[in-house]
């Protein structure tokens, strides 16, 4: 399958004027409601915190954003460091958004994924995409993120793909508030022997709902710490089922802007909307800009369907 980059990329640049987006927007999570895309961008100024910025678009091209963040650290929250990598759903009326929360306290085991702190996975709730309510992480004692949720419950319950280093996890919960530790299943982890998903995995945008399965897309790097982009197809009512997983990687850094960043050789996406039959692929290029690329959604699933 090729995903098409958008020949008009990036899509959303830094703004130079700004004291809190200067200097990166990046790994966003896009929504598409009512004909119109919403993005949510993570944005980074003059103080390097992460913060969450909000712009609305026609075509997912030309954008119009808001000048202030809509969301922003609670100070000696979870997130007191800052906002990273949201993702954004519509669950029956509700606006969900899911983003990694960096904070002072680290409290897991091993060696922290950020410097002099902890990470978890928080979610937060809207009905008005502008105004949050920052709800409770998914769990608490270890570093924990990339996780997003269905868009629809399964089985009668909220359903979100998490990253329990090294394996992307699914997680149940009745009220997004109590996630059971029984229910926690590690999906897939990294492949070893295979070049470009060996070393680490994670989840990307809200899994899309086929005939066939979930069709999911998730971001992988290898021992040189490059970037790339794959997908698999889970089971619809069981997915810590992997149904297909095509051992090519589907995209991966070209660009100059792609390669060159604030951290080089990242394309990292969080959304992959899908709109009259095509895939929005958002993804930020080098932790630094926004990028976009498309294709027809029959491409992808026959692809994951058939590839090798
Ligand atoms: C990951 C996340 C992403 C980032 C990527 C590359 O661990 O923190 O936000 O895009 O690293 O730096």
């Amino acid at each position: 399958m090729k995903l098409q980059r958008c020949s008009i990329n990036p899509i959303l640049l830094p703004d130079p004027t700004s004291e809190w987006e200067c200097y990166n927007v990046f790994n966003a999570g896009v929504l598409y409601d009512n004909g119109l895309f919403y993005m949510f961008y993570r944005a980074q100024g003059l103080d390097w915190v992460s913060r969450i910025g909000y712009a609305v678009s026609v075509d997912g091209i030309h954008w119009n954003r808001l000048r202030k963040p809509v969301l922003e650290p609670t100070e000696d929250g979870v997130d007191s460091r800052g906002l990273e990598d949201p993702r954004v759903v519509k669950i029956e009326d509700m606006y969900y958004m899911t983003y990694t929360a960096y904070g002072r306290e680290f409290t897991g085991k091993g060696k922290p994924t950020h410097l002099g702190g902890g990470i978890l996975p928080m979610i937060a709730r809207s009905t008005n995409l502008i105004t949050w309510e920052k709800l409770d992480p998914l769990v608490r004692g270890e570093d924990n993120k990339d996780h997003v949720l269905f868009p629809r419950k399964i089985k009668g319950r909220f359903a979100a793909l998490h990253r329990r280093w090294p394996n992307v996890c699914l997680a149940y919960s009745h009220d997004l508030r109590t996630w059971n530790e029984m229910d926690m299943a590690p999906i897939f982890g990294p492949r070893p022997d295979n070049d470009w998903d060996c070393t680490s995995v994670g989840g990307n945008g809200v899994p899309i709902e086929t005939e066939h399965g979930w069709l999911m897309f998730y971001h992988a790097y290898d021992a040189a710490h490059i970037y790339r982009q794959g997908v698999c197809l889970l089971d619809l009512e069981d997915p810590t089922k992997v149904l297909r997983r095509p051992k090519a990687a589907i995209f991966w850094p070209e660009e100059l802007w792609e390669l060159r960043g604030d951290v080089p050789n990242v394309v990292f996406s969080c959304a992959n909307p899908v709109v009259d039959g095509t895939i929005y692929f958002f993804y930020g290029g080098a932790d630094h800009v926004m990028g976009l690329a498309t294709a027809p959604l029959e491409e992808a699933v026959n692809f994951v369907l058939n590839a090798p």
